[in-house]
């Protein structure tokens, strides 16, 4: 019996059983039929394999009919081990999963204590390469590449390491263990390949450059594509053209006039990133403005808990999509237990904002197919000091977008210059915490008395004659039990003198609230654990503890069935 149930629950079965059909009808019928209740904390929408540990994304890409994606995987337990495997998941649309074999194992002198993050280029004549980092038996990080051995299969499911392996060795000033996470190669209008790779250089965070006619034979550009000071190593560089008049995607390679770039990093703990333009002939990503320091006006995808992000061109739909991984925050402990640990985020699409001074970023529209039960209502006051509850929905599973009327900018009040870090401030000012336009926003996987409770909100500001919005993320009473980390997040959103409303979407999906404000100008990203949940279904509220009324001036929510290939008890 319980192999039936993991057969039919993870799919893997199927794909192994009955000749890879994916679509099979029935096997959908019985996952959208599924009862929308999980164990506590396990996500019933967000990708993660059947148990163990994940964490980053590595080479998602697109390729016959499929999009794959590959993660770090330890396929020994729920907690990080440095001998990772490549996971490979696959989907037609990006939501519903099928979870195949490991990818890459450590087998080889050049990877064999780990098979480390890397990307998947797509070679000309339609034909993905793998490049990755792999820990050789002298703990130093190299560079490696994979092929598919049968390119008629679209599931990719078995790689080839090559024999020439490593093709990329630690390059002088660059420590063995500082020297990792290959991005997507592009091709220059000469024809050569480069492709960068994250470090730490005489004390620089840098994204180090190579290029290669054949991408076998790569060659270090001596400086590098973009770095940081006093960022410490960094860790999976992504590089790639975004347009400058359109919300579609951009390919690696494409080289037109409307386009700017995206340098990004990670490091300490976060994604950082800057936009700029590219000099293809010195080799170098101009930064717009100071480029990545790490510091608190430094852009970021996402203000909470998200990492080692990837992005690819999906060029199908002709849109860049984003992955990021969520790590847990709870204790390793409680990771044992479970006996799983890590997700990845709903995948976003990024495109340049109107402004060009920042990306933006939204759940992909396949999400919307998950949606039941539409709750919805319009122009309603909402009184300071109040809240409501939302009702009609399943409040652990819910996609929930709301808009608020901004107020007349007398009515608000000034921001201080001092408070220039808004994490500081969401952590000051939490959502008890009242002021005068704000906070306003929504209590998420609350209990009914309250207890527990996670709020997810905005606080109005005006600096001169223009709005800023704080929004924040606030977990510290999002659970009565210890050990589990609650710190608080938040972002300044600078708003346009023309947006006469802000808007929230929230996608929460049990130990997961992934929020993006104002459109997907700013995101933030936390995980919860109240213990309620356990036995009992949550709540959500909207709620204003700000001395003034606001309008929400739309409300739509929709309960979230679970994604076929979730994984469940
Ligand atoms: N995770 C990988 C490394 C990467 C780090 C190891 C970032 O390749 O630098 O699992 O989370």
């Amino acid at each position: 019996m319980k192999v039936f149930v993991f057969c039919v629950i993870s799919l893997y079965c199927v794909l192994h059983s009955n000749g890879n059909d994916v679509h099979d009808t029935h096997v959908a019928s019985l996952y959208h039929n599924q009862a929308v209740k999980t164990r506590q904390g396990k996500p019933s929408f967000h990708l993660r394999p059947p148990n163990n540990w994940m964490n980053d994304p590595n080479g998602p890409v697109y390729y016959k009919g499929f999009y794959h994606l590959f993660y770090q995987y330890n396929p020994k337990g729920s907690v990080f081990n440095i001998k990772m495997s490549w996971g490979h998941s696959v989907s037609h649309d990006l939501i519903n999963w099928i979870h195949l074999n490991k990818a890459l194992v450590p087998t080889e002198p050049f990877d064999i204590k780990g098979c480390w993050s890397g990307s998947v280029t797509i070679l000309p004549g339609n034909k993905p390469v793998v490049l990755y980092t792999g820990i050789n038996s002298q703990n130093q990080q190299v560079q490696n590449l994979a092929i598919p051995k049968n390119l008629s299969d679209p599931f990719l499911k078995e790689w080839v390491k090559y024999v020439g392996n490593p093709l990329i060795t630690p390059p002088k000033g660059v420590k063995g263990d500082n020297f990792r996470d290959p991005s997507t190669a592009w091709k220059g209008k000469d024809g050569n390949w480069r492709v960068v790779v994250g470090g730490l250089r005489n004390n620089l965070g840098v994204a180090i450059l190579y290029r290669s006619k054949d991408f076998v034979n790569w060659i270090l550009h001596d400086d590098p594509l973009y770095f940081g000071v006093d960022t410490g190593v960094w860790e999976c560089p992504d590089f790639y053209p975004v347009s400058t008049n359109s919300r579609s995607g951009l390919d690696n390679s494409a080289n037109g006039k409307n386009q700017k770039y995206v340098g990004k990093a990670s490091f300490r703990g976060h994604d950082y990133y800057t936009l700029g333009s590219y000099d293809p002939f010195k080799e170098k990503l101009i930064p717009d403005g100071k480029g990545l320091t790490g510091s608190s006006s430094d852009l970021r995808y996402d203000y909470g808990i998200f990492y080692a992000s990837k992005t690819f061109f999906d060029s199908v739909k002709k849109r860049r999509i984003l992955w990021g991984w969520i790590p847990e925050s709870d204790s390793s402990s409680d990771d044992v237990k479970k006996g799983w640990a890590g997700i990845q985020s709903i995948p976003r699409q990024v495109y340049l904002s109107d402004t060009r001074r920042q990306l933006v970023q939204w759940p992909v529209a396949e999400i919307e197919k998950l949606r039941l039960n539409h709750v919805s209502f319009y122009d309603k006051k909402l009184k300071g000091k109040s809240l409501f509850e939302v009702t009609g929905v399943t409040a652990s599973q819910v996609d929930i977008q709301l808009s608020f009327n901004l107020p007349k900018i007398e009515e608000v009040e000034a921001l201080d210059p001092k408070w220039d870090d808004p994490q500081t401030l969401c952590t000051t000012k939490p959502a008890n915490y009242s002021g005068r336009v704000g906070p306003f926003g929504l209590l998420v996987m609350a209990s009914q008395d309250l207890t527990e409770q996670t709020a997810v909100f905005f606080r109005l500001f005006k600096d001169n004659r223009q709005f800023v919005v704080l929004m924040c993320s606030d977990q510290s009473r999002s659970s009565v039990m210890q050990g589990i980390d609650k710190t608080t997040y938040g972002a300044f959103i600078n708003m346009d003198h023309e947006d006469e409303m802000i808007s929230l979407r929230s996608l929460v999906d049990h130990s997961v609230v992934e929020s993006f404000g104002a459109d997907g100008r700013a995101c933030i990203t936390a995980r919860v654990y109240p213990q309620f949940h356990e036995n009992k279904e949550a709540h959500i509220y909207v709620f204003n503890n700000g001395s003034r009324d606001v309008v929400i001036k739309t409300l739509d929510t929709w309960s979230v069935k679970m994604g076929r290939g979730a994984i469940t008890d």
